[in-house]
């Protein structure tokens, strides 16, 4: 009986929803997570990881690179979408079509179709790094969601509401897991802890973040 039932049902990922809007799908991209991680060594090739500087002046401690029409950067003079990547002068590298796949497919999923994601940021966190609570607000189209595929160390995400005062929840994310956020969680307020040490046997001593967007 196990075994009939076993066959019969369909290898779903664990869901666990985070909010309304909200939904972590728990090793939704462990199959892939390989592949993924050498993609984004690729494409760092072409666009390094660097530590980008924030409107307020401060050095961020993840160190950021993109792949798509568009890649997320910040300067002295304010956070933007862009097509070039400031560091080489030269477009960002393509989105793998394989990405793109995943993005859609988790989209769907979590209740979001036709999402066509333009941009992935791709941020990489070593021990100590962390991202200090925010909204996604850069982007044109806020009606898409946002898809986030962790790699490597696991994470502390913390995932408040839609004002700073609200105590943020924590959840963590572990190599493999995606999360995809719209709807009423669009302009939720979230973070991450400072990373903890360790060595991943994919990833090394580090966290990459893929987060994809649709920015235009
Ligand atoms: C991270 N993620 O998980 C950072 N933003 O390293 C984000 O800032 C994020 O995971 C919007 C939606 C999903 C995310
Ligand atoms: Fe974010």
């Amino acid at each position: 009986m196990d075994t009939l039932l076993g066959e019969a049902r369909k290898p779903e990922p664990e869901t666990e929803p985070l909010a309304d809007g909200a939904v972590l799908f728990r090793g939704g991209a462990r199959a892939e997570a390989p592949a993924l991680f050498a993609a984004v060594q690729a494409i760092a090739e072409a666009a390094p990881f660097r530590h980008m500087t924030t409107p307020g002046g401060f050095v961020m401690s993840i160190a950021i690179t993109n792949c798509g029409d568009f890649g997320w950067t910040s300067d002295r003079r304010g956070y933007r979408y862009a097509p070039c990547d400031p560091g080489t002068g030269k477009p960002w590298p393509a989105m793998p079509p394989f990405f793109r796949a995943l993005a859609v497919g988790a989209a769907a999923r979590a209740g979001f179709p036709g999402f066509a994601p333009d941009s992935c940021l791709i941020n990489r966190y070593e021990p100590g790094a962390r991202l200090s609570l925010h909204q996604d607000k850069d982007e044109k189209r806020l009606a898409a969601p946002i898809v986030s595929v962790s790699l490597g160390l696991p994470a502390r995400f913390l995932f408040g509401g839609l004002t700073r005062q609200e105590k943020p929840r924590r959840f963590r994310l572990e190599n493999g897991d995606v999360v995809v956020w719209g709807g009423p969680a669009r302009m939720a307020f979230h973070g991450v802890d400072p990373l903890a040490g360790g060595n991943h046997p994919l990833t090394g001593r580090c966290r990459v973040n893929l987060t994809f967007r649709q920015a235009s």
